[in-house]
């Protein structure tokens, strides 16, 4: 496996980094997971848009621009002959010292680009749907540490991760600040209610897949609301389903032990993952 690093590609066993790296040290840095499918990477300016978003928030300097960040992504799937993937680009702080202050961090970021199969989830329970909890830990508040950066500092979302493992789940919905519903540990999440579709409008990331999925409803003529939702909601909707690069779309049939109407995965969502699997197999960046 050949990872790209600094510009250059490098085997595996050789892509190694400072333990002064901010990024290890306080999780100082930014990140990226993008999924190429049939040699088409998704959404890939939407991605590297939102990278240097994150980046610029962290006043981190990315010593390549955007160009030259999808050409690097293409070399990397290339060596590693990869037509359908997971993308990780990861831009660290770079070496410091022991103190948190990063202009202490003269060597310039460090940025990994690492290519990748990745299945979250079986196979099944795409068709059967799967049963998820609501965690204690909420989202973080959006000003202390925005949840709209896609930062190293993912401890937030593992305190809930472990919160939901330990219960027997393996995904959960984290609440925000002020209670209502925000998103889960790595997806975003939708509920349908009367035909129409709804999501959290605060406290979560801008999932990539969540936009997909509103751009495929609105062209199919499925009214979308982004609005605050409780999980009273949730739990009278009449279906439920999580999006993520990774995960790409997902039936949710229970919720805190309450059903989502019958139990089964509905029609709308059926419809929006055959949507997604039918764009991501048209559109994307040819390499
Ligand atoms: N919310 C959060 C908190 C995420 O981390 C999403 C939503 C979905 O966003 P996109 O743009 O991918 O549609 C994410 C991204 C994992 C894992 O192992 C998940 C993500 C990132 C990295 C790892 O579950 N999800």
């Amino acid at each position: 496996m050949k990872i790209y690093f600094n510009g250059k590609l490098v085997d595996k066993q050789d892509a190694k980094i400072s333990v002064f790296d901010h990024g290890l040290l306080y999780g100082d840095g930014a990140f990226e997971g993008i999924r190429s499918y049939n040699g088409l990477i998704f959404k890939v300016i939407e991605h590297i848009d939102r990278l240097y978003e994150t980046a610029h928030t962290l006043m981190i300097d990315v010593p390549l621009d955007k160009k030259g960040m999808i050409k690097a992504i293409i070399a990397t799937l290339k060596a590693n002959n990869l037509k359908d993937a997971y993308i990780r680009v990861v831009i660290t702080r770079g070496e410091g010292d022991l103190g948190l202050d990063p202009r202490k961090c003269t060597g310039g970021p460090n940025i990994i680009i690492i290519t990748d199969k990745i299945t979250l989830y079986p196979a099944q329970l795409y068709q059967k749907g799967m049963e998820i909890i609501t965690v204690p830990t909420v989202r973080n508040h959006p000003e202390a540490l925005n949840p709209r950066l896609k930062s190293l500092n993912y401890l937030n979302n593992i305190l809930a991760k472990i919160e939901a493992n330990i219960a027997g789940f393996s995904e959960a919905i984290m609440l925000d600040n002020q209670g209502f519903v925000a998103e889960c540990t790595g997806d975003n999440i939708f509920i349908i209610k009367k035909g129409v579709l709804w999501t959290p409008d605060q406290g979560r990331l801008r999932g990539i897949t969540l936009d997909t999925v509103l751009e495929l409803a609105q062209q199919n003529h499925i009214q979308t609301v982004e609005h605050p939702l409780t999980r009273h909601e949730v739990y009278n909707a009449d279906e439920c389903f999580l999006t993520g690069t990774a995960a790409e779309i997902i039936p949710v049939v229970k919720v805190d032990g309450r059903g989502i109407a019958d139990g089964i995965p509905g029609p709308i969502t059926k419809k929006m993952m055959k949507l997604f699997k039918a764009a991501t197999r048209e559109e994307g960046v040819k390499y």
